[in-house]
């Protein structure tokens, strides 16, 4: 075990986790060291080195994807009740340990405590449970009950160990094994998940995983004997990944960007209607691929729900994501802080009238005020591209025709949340938005026995529920 490492600036929620000075790559069910060079895994509230960790190069990749083949042999062959044991044995580790992996979350991503606590850990552990349920009873799913083989997936670094949970648990439930890779700045929960399939005594090979940059992705998706690739990530990325696979056979889920507009109505029940607004743009600083980072109002109640989201805004606490009162956590990266800076300078630019939440923030470390444009129109750039951060761009619309249209003028087809009164209107919106999840007078509810996915540039294929299982299955 490594040095201790004390994270102390709020002495209420101070905890302990272990985390080592370095890390290596986990293959064939131990951790090994890797061929390539380390990087360093920074505290995105502190700008603190938490660890070195190894960058994986082709040759581990290789390494990894063999032993991921290897103990398909078996892992396939074993009945689904067997596996299921696996799986919830894991599912109970991950709720056992669930207060130093939401520390560690915290602590490696800059998410508050209290969503990694409540929101991400707690749903990590249910998915896990709910594809153990599915191990067994695959011939009712009816997609086939056949595993794919080898699974590499590739995931982002805004709900490290929740997306993790997305697509290792559904894979091993079916059969398959897999390497995934974790991105560059938030590793260190998929390095303590890999120590869990120890604990869990899950036979070697079954998951591996490999750290590094996108090199490292790029190397995992181009492997000859990769069956099949989940990938979560940025649009871009995206579609050089479909790109790299075109003309093999490998099976592609692709989980993308998003711009989603939050549409509310002049009889929604507007504190409700604010309180969604703010969890939907938010809500993990906006590093959300669902956010509601559009907000769509109808006009008559403009006036009335702006004055009341501002005077929320202004409660929301911002700072140390180890403290339990706050709301709104470090931004995760220099780099993803940069590109907020600059799209909403951009938004200004355009003529959008910019207005934050006033508060302190730290010295220290990568951070963004609540913020939001109202003039904005559908032409300008705050309103058509992702912005990945907690910036929430204000639009208006007179009737439902026009909020649809407003809603779905946009290249991404990943969610939406209608907030209204009558039941009518609600699924008449849901028909009519494209958008893979509608929610109803709520935003950002995650369940696993919930399909989630894209139209459009948001990506193809349907992670979570029995339709989680059809990406898997041959
Ligand atoms: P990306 O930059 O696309 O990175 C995603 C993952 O792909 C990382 O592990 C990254 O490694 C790796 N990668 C980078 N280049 C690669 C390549 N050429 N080949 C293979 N892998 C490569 O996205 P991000 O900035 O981490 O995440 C934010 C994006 O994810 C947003 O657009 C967000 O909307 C989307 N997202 C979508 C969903 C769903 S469910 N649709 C959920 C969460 C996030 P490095 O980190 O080392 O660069």
């Amino acid at each position: 075990m490594g040095t201790p490492f004390e994270y102390a600036p709020a002495p209420e929620s101070r905890s302990v986790v272990d985390i080592k000075p370095s890390y290596g790559l986990f293959v064939g069910g131990e951790f090994v060291d890797g061929h390539g060079k380390a990087f360093k895994t920074v505290n995105p509230a502190t700008e603190e080195v938490l660890a070195e960790v190894a960058e994986a190069d082709e040759h581990d990749v290789d390494h990894a994807v063999k032993a991921a083949r290897r103990a398909h042999r078996t892992w396939s062959r074993m009945p689904g009740a067997e596996r299921a044991k696996y799986l919830y044995r894991i599912a109970r580790i991950i709720a056992e340990r669930s207060r130093e992996l939401a520390v560690l979350e915290s602590i490696d991503n800059g998410k508050p405590i209290k969503e990694s606590r409540d929101v991400d850990v707690p749903i990590v552990s249910a998915h896990f449970f709910y594809y153990a349920g599915w191990a067994d009873k695959l011939k009712y799913a009816g997609y086939g009950e056949q595993s794919l083989g080898v699974a590499a997936q590739i995931i982002p670094w805004n709900f490290p160990l929740l997306m993790l949970a997305w697509k290792v648990a559904p894979a091993l439930a079916c059969g398959n094994t897999v390497v995934l890779k974790p991105a560059e700045t938030t590793p260190l929960t998929a390095l303590l998940f890999a120590e869990i399939c120890q604990q869990a005594d899950l036979p070697a090979g079954v998951v591996n995983i490999v750290t590094g940059a996108g090199s490292t992705g790029q190397a995992l998706v181009a492997h000859p004997d990769v069956d099949k690739v989940a990938f979560t990530g940025s649009t871009d990325v995206g579609k050089q990944i479909a790109r790299t696979v075109a003309g093999t056979d490998k099976r592609v889920t692709l989980e993308l960007g998003g711009k989603a507009a939050n549409i509310v109505f002049d009889d929604a029940p507007i504190d409700q209607a604010v309180e969604g607004i703010v969890n939907g743009i938010f809500f993990n600083q906006g590093h959300v691929c669902c956010a509601g980072s559009r907000l769509l109002v109808q006009e008559s109640v403009a006036d009335d729900v702006l004055h009341r989201l501002k005077r929320r805004m202004a409660t929301l606490r911002v700072g140390d994501p180890l403290d339990k009162n706050t709301d709104v956590g470090a931004i995760n990266s220099a780099e993803q802080l940069a590109r907020i800076r600059e799209l909403s300078d951009i938004g200004e630019a355009e003529g959008a009238e910019r207005w934050s939440a006033p508060c302190e923030l730290p010295s220290h470390g990568y951070w963004f005020p609540p913020t939001l444009f109202t003039d904005v129109t559908q032409a300008h750039r705050i309103a058509r591209e992702e912005i990945f951060g907690p910036v929430l761009s204000v639009l208006t619309f007179r009737t439902p025709a026009e909020a649809v249209a407003k809603a779905n003028n946009t290249p991404y087809g990943l969610s939406a949340g209608v907030w209204t009164d009558k039941g009518s209107l609600i699924l008449k919106m849901a028909n009519a938005l494209r958008a893979g999840v509608v929610w109803a007078n709520t935003f950002n509810k995650f369940d696993p026995t919930s399909p989630f996915g894209g139209y459009k540039e948001s990506g193809y294929g349907r992670e979570g529920g029995r339709h989680g299982l059809e990406a898997y299955l041959r």
